[in-house]
């Protein structure tokens, strides 16, 4: 690694340098404390994908959602089928706006998936919430919030809520949290950039502002500024490496996934103090929170009928965007990776 450089992309493990969990191995604060393997568990237990669906439903039936209608449960996909090829990527559907709920997924038995789910039935429960209002209104508050609600309900995973469902092992004390910090680090923060870069980048094509000959090196220059990483090995004009993102190729807007990474926080903030809870927002689980599942409701009842501060308002989490509530959440690994990086020249 040079100094002062920035990251040859291929060294983080994912295929887009979006999340960094690959890398865990190697910066984890305190390497010999050992996490709970979910993914271990859920294989042990002989997890399958219904029960893992069915586990996120359960988060939000907790809270005093409806459970999904049956006819979530006949028409979803949840499996990859043996005989077909399906787009495995997974989504959520609001098919006739007829309570017409589905999610369409290849899950796994790993974390990942089960997050995954949470994320997915988040769309599914927005959908229910807003669906007796008047069409035009059946929408989330904005495009931020439709992608941030299931990740807030992710939030709530914590290793204790896992333990409490059969999938974590001991309580550890203060170098496993420093380390679980580390892990959604790896994921929330490194995101942040990367979710910034995609429609940073169409934007600029979209405004002509490049030229197609000019695409493949716009991509680079715009990962190399925000996220510091760098091209694997040489590249040229006639190679297209935004088409290698799925919403490139398939014209998925993603700015909303950067605002979703900042909302998530205020959402898991705002709706941890209406259950009351006044520790570190780590530690903090919304499960079975009749006080907070109502607040949340209350939100996204509103859909798209009022303009989106109102809906935050709605939920108490104030009337402006605010990154605050994500810094306070990793408060203690930024202290920790202050000293732990004393006197070294950090950045690219
Ligand atoms: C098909 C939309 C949702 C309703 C929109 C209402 C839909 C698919 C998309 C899929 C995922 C795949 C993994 C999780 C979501 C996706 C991005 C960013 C990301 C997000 C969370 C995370 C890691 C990455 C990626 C989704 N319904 N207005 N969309 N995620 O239009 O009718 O199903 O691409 O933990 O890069 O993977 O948002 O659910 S639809
Ligand atoms: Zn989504």
């Amino acid at each position: 690694m040079p100094d002062h450089a920035p990251i040859p992309a291929q060294l983080l493990g994912n295929m887009w340098a979006q999340e960094w969990n690959d890398i865990e191995d190697l910066v984890m604060p305190y390497p010999h404390e050992a996490a709970a393997d979910v993914t271990q568990a859920l294989e042990a237990g002989r997890w399958d994908a219904a029960r893992m669906v069915h586990q996120g439903e359960h988060f939000f039936t907790t809270l005093g959602f409806e459970p999904l209608p049956a006819t979530f449960w006949a028409r979803s996909l949840f499996t990859r089928p043996r005989d077909r090829e399906v787009v495995c990527h997974a989504s959520a559907w609001d098919v006739t706006w007829s309570a017409d709920l589905r999610v369409k997924m290849c899950i796994e038995p790993t974390l990942d998936d089960l997050v995954t789910i949470h994320h997915e039935l988040g769309h599914d429960f927005y959908f229910q919430r807003y669906a007796a209002l008047p069409i035009l209104f059946q929408q989330g508050a904005n495009d931020g919030f439709h992608e941030a609600i299931g990740d807030t309900m992710a939030l709530s995973v914590t290793p204790e809520y896992l333990r409490s469902i059969g999938l974590g092992g001991a309580v550890k004390g203060e170098h496993a949290r420093i380390n679980q910090l580390m892990r959604t680090a790896l994921d929330k923060v490194a995101f942040l950039p990367f979710g910034l870069t995609i429609d940073k980048w169409r934007w600029d094509v979209f405004a002509g502002k490049v030229s197609p000959g000019e695409y493949n090196a716009a991509w680079w220059k715009l990962k190399e500024k925000y996220q510091g990483v760098s091209a694997p090995v040489a590249r040229s004009a006639d190679d297209f490496d935004p088409g290698a993102k799925f919403h490139v190729a398939s014209s998925t807007p993603y700015v909303r996934y950067f605002l979703a990474r900042i909302y998530q926080f205020q959402f898991h903030r705002a709706l941890c103090q209406a259950a009351g809870y006044t520790g570190p927002l780590d530690r903090c689980s919304i499960h079975d929170n009749a006080a907070a599942g109502k607040r949340l409701m209350a939100m996204l009842s509103l859909g798209a009928s009022r303009p989106w501060p109102d809906a935050l308002e709605a939920m108490g989490a104030g009337r402006k965007a605010d990154a605050g509530a994500m810094l306070e959440y990793f408060a203690p690994l930024a202290q920790w990776l202050a000293e732990r990086n004393k006197g070294q020249a950090c950045g690219w």
